[in-house]
């Protein structure tokens, strides 16, 4: 799988291909990510990917132009009308999109190709979004000051689905077994503990040293139960708004 990711700061994914999951990956050949300087498909001699907005208003909007002129380079007029047959996807990094979810990670993972565009200022011409773009897509309900952090977000979460890629294979087994295998609720996972047993008062569940595994798997489920309506009760199925 390919990564094109399209920013006005290519330095702030430096580390990302440095370090983690996704670094590794990568070096191994798994898959291949390009880092797009949105400045370098500017015409003018300022290089500008901003401008005022329509009808007034505080702050600056990303200009169509340039983030056009990267999508032609990288996929050709041909290439972007039949998206859906090539297997590639323009994802549009914004605040107002639709919130990020495993799912859509785990169908992104599925894809020849997948175009990250970081928005920046306070937002991005619109016809980015309406024309060019496949899905409009948010990292949650917070503000930050750009799409980099969310496109970093995306590319790890579908990163390490990637066949291959996951240092140990049955933890991705796993989770897509804890998500599936209690009735669709993909709730929150048990509590994990490791030695030593007692630390500054602190101590293991008897539980988990006993070695009855009947129990163990009886009490984790109890405990991921627990602290999902604790923490996470919106993921429960009988939640309402699902
Ligand atoms: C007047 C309201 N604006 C700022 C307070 C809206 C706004 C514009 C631009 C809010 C954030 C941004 C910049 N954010 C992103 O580009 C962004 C984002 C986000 O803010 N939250 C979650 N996911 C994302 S993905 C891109």
């Amino acid at each position: 799988m390919r990564f094109d990711l399209i920013t006005i700061f290519p330095e702030y994914f430096r580390g990302l291909l440095e370090f983690g999951v996704v670094a590794r990956a990568r070096a191994q050949g798994k898959f291949e990510i390009a880092i797009h300087d949105l400045r370098a498909f500017t015409e003018d001699r300022h290089q500008t990917t901003d401008d005022r907005p329509y009808g007034g208003g505080e702050g600056m909007v990303m200009k169509i132009e340039p983030i056009y002129a990267c999508l032609e380079r990288l996929l050709g007029a041909a290439e972007r009308e039949k998206r859906t047959i090539s297997g590639t996807r323009v994802v549009l990094l914004s605040a107002q999109g639709r919130v990020f979810h495993q799912a859509m990670a785990r169908q992104w993972s599925q894809l020849e190709r997948l175009v990250l565009i970081a928005g920046r200022y306070e937002g991005v011409d619109e016809r980015v979004a309406e024309y060019l773009a496949d899905e409009e897509i948010s990292a949650g309900d917070f503000v930050l000051s750009g799409g980099e952090p969310a496109a970093a977000l995306v590319l790890d979460a579908v990163g390490r689905l990637l066949p291959g890629v996951l240092g140990d294979p049955q933890s991705a087994l796993n989770e897509s077994f804890s998500a599936e295998a209690e009735g669709g609720g993909a709730g929150l996972d048990c509590p994990h503990y490791t030695r030593p047993p007692l630390f500054r008062g602190m101590s293991v569940p008897e539980v988990l040293l006993a070695g009855n595994h009947a129990a163990i798997r009886d009490w984790r489920l109890r405990k991921a139960r627990e602290k999902t309506e604790r923490l996470r009760p919106d993921l429960l199925p009988e939640a309402p708004c699902h």
